[in-house]
């Protein structure tokens, strides 16, 4: 297991590679190339230059993140053949740069999605917050606006201007679209882009929908153990896998966290995970809490030591943290809360991994004595 740190890169990003550097265990990133639109080719240059700044500070790229799908794609309109044939050159370009994972997502217009960016935790520090009575009566682009003005002046990931500005007329076009027709699309993308990930060396991680549940009536497929048994078997290979998001999928309970994590990592479809925590408040309402275990609703110990039972070895990495101590970055997106939690995750690896060895050491001399 490798642990990483998602960077926007040194213009889009309040963290410096010197911090990331200094926390216990972070040998890398999940990267984050924000310059380039859905659609567009991610280009060698951008792509060296990138990499070779990180690669100063000691520190590997082999995971890129938000490599996002366009969405006449995820439509099925005639033009997606030449946006495809982007995402291939992308994948090589990449490639040839020694990333070996791509994390992307399939959710139609919105990436993750949140109601309010700065919810009071209650101890001065505040958090990612989501209510879905907040959604009545706004409308998407209410909620567009909402986000932008308490984005501390960054883009969020999934949130890029270009993206949303046709929001209406995209909304508009997704009427036509039910679940069957988004996953024949998912099909026809996975069966276009699968092939040249296996020449290169590539795997594709899709990242789970956050909230798990679909938003302003618009289908999504990426939120159960069911939905991700699917998208496996669109297109049967290693290169087709998975981006475990312990947050956006735990953000329902009724998603058994540990037991989903067993039963893909058996399959060797997990390539990469984002390992957070949530508490619930209600109903589809739920704030984002510390990586703590009794912080939250989720059990960290055991989703940790899923991982490593299950013999998954790609790479993992702290996701959305609280903003404290006074901090201003991207909401979700600070140093101290993250840094925090790849020292809990490692103590909890440290604790699973010799327990192990214990349990190991035990089985091995009873059975010589
Ligand atoms: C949320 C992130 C997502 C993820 C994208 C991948 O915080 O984990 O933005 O990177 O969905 O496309």
């Amino acid at each position: 297991m490798k642990m990483t740190f998602r960077w926007f890169g040194e213009a889009d990003d309040s963290v410096t590679l010197e911090q990331i550097r200094q926390i216990p265990a972070c040998t890398g990133l999940m990267g984050v190339i924000s310059t380039y639109a859905a659609g567009e080719v991610w280009e060698r240059d951008a792509i060296h230059s990138y990499v070779e700044g990180v690669r100063k500070f000691g520190l590997e790229v082999e995971v890129i993140e938000s490599v996002n799908v366009h969405e006449d794609i995820k439509l099925g309109l005639p033009s997606r053949d030449a946006y495809i044939e982007n995402y291939r050159q992308t994948i090589r370009n990449l490639s040839s740069h020694g990333v070996k994972a791509i994390v992307y997502n399939f959710m139609p217009v919105f990436d993750w999605l949140r109601t309010d960016l700065a919810h009071p935790v209650g101890d001065g520090s505040n958090a990612l917050y989501y209510d879905d009575k907040d959604l009545e009566g706004l409308t998407p682009l209410m909620l567009v606006k909402q986000v932008e003005a308490g984005s501390n002046g960054f883009t969020l990931p999934g949130w890029e201007p270009e993206r949303l500005s046709e929001l209406e007329e995209v909304l508009e076009k997704y009427k036509k679209i039910d679940k069957e027709k988004l996953l024949e699309h998912y099909k026809y993308f996975l069966e276009g882009i699968i092939p040249t990930c296996e020449e290169c060396g590539v795997k594709m991680a899709v990242h789970p929908d956050d909230p798990a549940w679909p938003v302003f009536g618009i289908p999504r497929l990426a939120h159960s153990k069911e939905d991700f048994d699917k998208i496996i078997g669109l297109v049967d290979s290693p290169a087709n896998g998975l981006c475990l998001c312990t947050g956006s999928l735990g953000s329902n309970p009724a998603n058994d966290l540990p037991s989903i994590i067993r039963h893909f990592g058996m399959k060797g479809r997990i390539v990469c995970a984002h390992v957070r925590n949530v508490k619930h408040l209600g109903d589809k309402r739920f704030r984002e809490s510390s990586h703590l275990s009794s912080d939250g609703d989720l059990d960290m110990y055991e989703i940790m030591k899923a991982l490593f039972e299950s013999g998954f070895d790609g790479w993992i990495r702290p996701d959305h943290g609280r903003m404290l101590w006074g901090e201003r970055a991207r909401p979700g997106y600070g140093l101290y809360d993250r840094a925090l939690g790849i020292a809990y995750l490692n103590g909890l690896l440290e604790a699973i991994k010799k327990q192990a060895k214990q349990r190991f050491r035990r089985i091995l001399l009873s059975s010589i004595s």
